[in-house]
């Protein structure tokens, strides 16, 4: 196929309740979306992830505004491409810039699958079976065990706890067997240090089926240490930012899982690659979310239909942080869970 036509559209819509990390406070999401369109007039989409600033990874929407529309569009634009990938190889020549990249490559990889006739998930080889939803908690303390209720309630099986040295164990241990049925995993977005490395130590009881990102994102030995000391999984976020950081995980002994992330990995054709060297090394994998609107979600709903991940990602109804998504139909969790659409490509309309 032959790419005609590039656009960029910035969206930015406020969250209905704001987000927060032991990073950063998120209220207000900027995001850029992107639609390629073939000389057939098919349209392909993507979702660039990058934040308004620069703190969960160096990327921000200015500087990805900039790398798109100057440096990325002008090597694919007019192109013929004969396979996604080449999307990828055709970007060897920037380094870095992950999210931009993806936004771009994803968003072909949504044309190719349209050309095809296929809905993405089965252009990739997933296979159509209910995505298990999981909901973030990214709340202060006091409003933890109201907003876990309330997500139990809406019939989330799979709750993500926001944590940091300074949280309050007890409050988490009460949590975590309160709700016997519910998986919890913790996040705490590399808030722990050398220092308060015993902090971690004690949160090994609570009961969570795996603890993401505890150390910074260049801490493998940190992590190493931790995966040995503790019983309870160590799961890499941050951390990976390409198939070399998957195999350092292996060779360090730093993980036993990977959270999958398009954007922090550069698209689709490094994902792919990524998700089979965990395939083959059996570190196991679920998909991260970015308080991402609909385009996102839905290429990473295609992205969890793959049949080895097996653990629950972040999956939340777009009601949840959205007044109004972008994408039509909304996605909708019903009973704990979202199914895939059956129309081509990533399956959704993009109101853009
Ligand atoms: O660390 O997983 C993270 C959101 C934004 C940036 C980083 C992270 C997150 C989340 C997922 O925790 C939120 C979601 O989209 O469901
Ligand atoms: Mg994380």
């Amino acid at each position: 196929l032959t790419i005609s036509d590039i656009e960029l559209l910035v969206v930015k819509k406020p969250l209905k309740t704001p987000f927060k990390t032991a990073l950063q406070s998120v209220k207000v999401r900027e995001s850029i979306l992107v639609r390629v369109t073939d000389a057939d007039g098919i349209e392909g989409y993507g979702e660039c992830v990058a934040f308004s600033t620069p703190w969960y990874t160096e990327e921000t929407v200015a500087g990805c505004h900039f790398v798109l529309s100057q440096v990325l569009v002008p090597l694919i634009m007019n192109k013929t491409l004969e396979s996604p990938q080449q999307a990828d190889e055709l970007f060897t020549a920037v380094k870095g810039n992950r999210m931009a990249k993806a936004g771009i490559e994803t968003a072909i990889w949504d044309l190719f699958a349209k050309r095809q006739g296929l809905p993405l998930w089965k252009f990739v080889g997933g296979i159509n079976k209910p995505i298990p939803a999981g909901i973030v908690v990214a709340a202060d303390e006091e409003n933890m065990a109201a907003q876990v209720e309330a997500a139990v309630a809406n019939g989330y099986r799979r709750v993500k706890l926001k944590i940091n040295p300074g949280s309050d164990k007890d409050l988490l241990k009460e949590i975590v067997e309160r709700f016997p049925g519910i998986l919890f995993f913790a996040d705490a977005n590399g808030g722990f240090s050398r220092e308060t490395f015993e902090e971690l130590l004690a949160l090994d009881f609570v009961g969570f089926a795996l603890i993401e990102q505890p150390f910074g994102e260049e801490e493998w030995l940190l992590h190493a240490r931790a995966k040995k000391e503790m019983k309870t999984p160590i799961c890499l976020d941050e951390s990976i930012r390409n198939i070399d950081d998957v195999q350092r995980l292996i060779d360090l002994e730093a993980g036993d899982v990977v959270v999958l992330k398009m954007g922090r990995l550069g698209g689709w054709n490094e994902t792919m690659k990524v998700v089979e060297l965990c395939r083959t090394h059996d570190i196991a994998m679920w998909v991260g979310g970015m308080i991402d609107f609909g385009v996102s979600k839905a290429h990473n709903l295609a992205l969890a239909s793959l049949p080895d991940i097996l653990l629950p990602g972040d999956f939340s109804d777009s009601g949840h942080f959205w007044q109004e998504d972008v994408v039509e139909p909304e996605i909708r969790v019903v009973s704990g869970e979202i199914s895939l659409s059956i129309e081509k490509g990533i399956g959704y309309h993009v109101n853009f």
